[in-house]
């Protein structure tokens, strides 16, 4: 049976398709880099569930609500009991977005030199990780790059390996612990309570702090409660607290799972001596502790938004419309990460695109053809993201050519899938003539994100 969603639409923004004509001229324009087109020449954003989500009419009467003060402001103290309630840590400070959180609390954890060791660290935190002097590594479970590999946990960390590398490196050699939930490298992948005891339990051996990266904590949680054995019958909010008393603390980019536009938290679970240094370091960074880089009402809607994606009823119709569009590309033949994830759909391009090879960037030659095809932009997550290597300067190989949709939280409707997956299939057809890129020019950091490239 067919269960729509918990809310019904109060407002809407007109989108528009611009010509087909008119999208080659843009894209040229944009170098080939769909980071570098307006929005309004796309049709349908899957670029990212990143800040593009819809609040409800709750969190917009929170704005007007908001309190402007520089310091006490009443809407950091509803943030943090709405933090407590749902993580149950004991100390909070915001931040304008997940990256400015990661900015504030890695220096105060990495030493030059160490390693901090996750399952797949997202750009971003391996760029902070990088600029701190530490190194990013990835020790997520095998299975996560089989995509045709059905295994419930993608996102979930090889303990065997994360004990080989401390105990050939030594703890001293490593940071800390991050798992990142859910898993947005590996294909918006959960990771299992289970695993995040053992974590916890090699943490506790070697006597490293764990971190989360709890960006998708309560689609994660949804994954537990949905997949894992002896959790069917646990809440949500169960089921994120003890998500949560595992780990020492966390950084969020609230932009996800935080059902707002713009913000960011660091969590720390009891250390104190850390939440000091913690505020400390937030006030040349990011601003005052009781702000941090928001304002007033957007602290209001973030406590709100907390409180509304722990919701079951709200992650069923979440994740049920990412199950939907899967299942269109599936029965389309095409090849996607299996299952699917919490955010979005991961296409398997190089399976899509066997003849162009990885220092060609299948995913980021399917998202320009898409756009061409439907005025859909997508995001490429594989070799053209990852970049190269740091002290080499060479083209990395990533394990896995992603091409990636990304559904906004309470935005498109399912026939907006449905004409994503139908656009999708046309270029599928005619696979074999889609043309690999290359770049022409790139920054060192983050190159993906303003890149130029061109059609070869
Ligand atoms: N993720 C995403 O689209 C936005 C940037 S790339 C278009 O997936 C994790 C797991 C993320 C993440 C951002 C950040 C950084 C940290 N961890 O973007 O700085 O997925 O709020 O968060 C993006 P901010």
């Amino acid at each position: 049976m067919i269960i729509p969603e918990p809310y019904r639409i109060k407002a809407v923004e007109p989108i528009r398709l611009i010509p087909r004509p008119e999208r080659e001229i843009k894209l040229r324009q944009a170098h080939y880099n769909l980071f570098n087109l307006r929005s309004e020449d796309v049709f349908i954003d899957l670029l990212t569930d990143s800040g593009t989500g819809a609040m409800s009419d709750c969190q917009w009467a929170g704005l007007m609500r908001g309190d402007e003060a520089y310091a006490g402001s009443r809407s950091y103290y509803n943030l943090e009991s709405s933090c407590r309630d749902v993580f149950g840590h004991r100390y909070f400070v915001p931040a304008h977005q997940g990256r400015g959180a990661e900015n504030v609390l890695f220096p105060l954890l990495i030493k030059p030199g160490q390693m901090v060791i996750g399952n797949m660290h997202f750009d971003t935190t391996r760029a902070h990780i990088e600029l701190k002097g530490g190194q990013a590594v990835d020790c997520v479970v095998p299975e996560a790059y089989d995509t045709s590999d059905g295994h419930p946990f993608k996102g979930n960390v090889d303990i065997n390996r994360l004990e080989g590398l401390i105990d050939r490196n030594g703890p001293q050699k490593v940071a800390f612990l991050l798992v990142t939930v859910t898993c947005n490298s590996a294909g918006g992948q959960p990771v299992s309570l289970s695993n995040l005891r053992q974590v916890r339990r090699v943490a506790d051996k070697y006597n490293l702090p764990l971190f989360l990266d709890a960006a998708r904590f309560a689609e994660n949680a949804y994954f537990i409660k949905k997949r894992e054995q002896g959790c069917e019958a646990k809440s949500i909010r169960e089921i994120v607290r003890e998500m949560f008393s595992l780990a020492d603390g966390f950084t969020m980019s609230a932009k996800k799972d935080g059902l707002v536009n713009i913000g960011g938290l660091i969590g720390i679970k009891e250390n104190r001596d850390l939440y000091n240094r913690v505020r400390a370091n937030l006030v040349p960074i990011e601003g005052f502790p009781t702000y941090g880089g928001l304002a007033g009402r957007d602290m209001e809607a973030l406590a709100l938004g907390l409180q509304e994606v722990v919701e079951e009823s709200y992650l069923q119709a979440r994740v049920g419309q990412v199950e939907y569009l899967g299942k269109r590309l599936l029965d389309a033949g095409i090849p996607i990460q299996q299952p699917v994830g919490g955010h979005a759909v991961f296409v398997d391009a190089g399976k899509f695109l066997p003849h162009i090879p990885y220092r060609q960037f299948p995913g980021q030659a399917l998202a320009i053809d898409l756009y061409l095809e439907a005025g859909v932009r997508a995001v490429e997550i594989g070799s053209f993201l990852l970049g190269r290597d740091p002290a080499t300067g060479v083209q990395i190989r990533s394990p896995l050519e992603f091409l990636r949709l990304t559904i906004p939280r309470r935005v498109y409707t399912n026939s907006h899938m449905d004409y994503v997956a139908e656009s999708l299939a046309a270029v599928h057809r005619r696979r074999d003539k889609v043309r690999g890129v290359r770049i022409v020019e790139e920054p060192e950091v983050l190159r993906h994100f303003t890149a130029r490239l061109d059609l070869l």
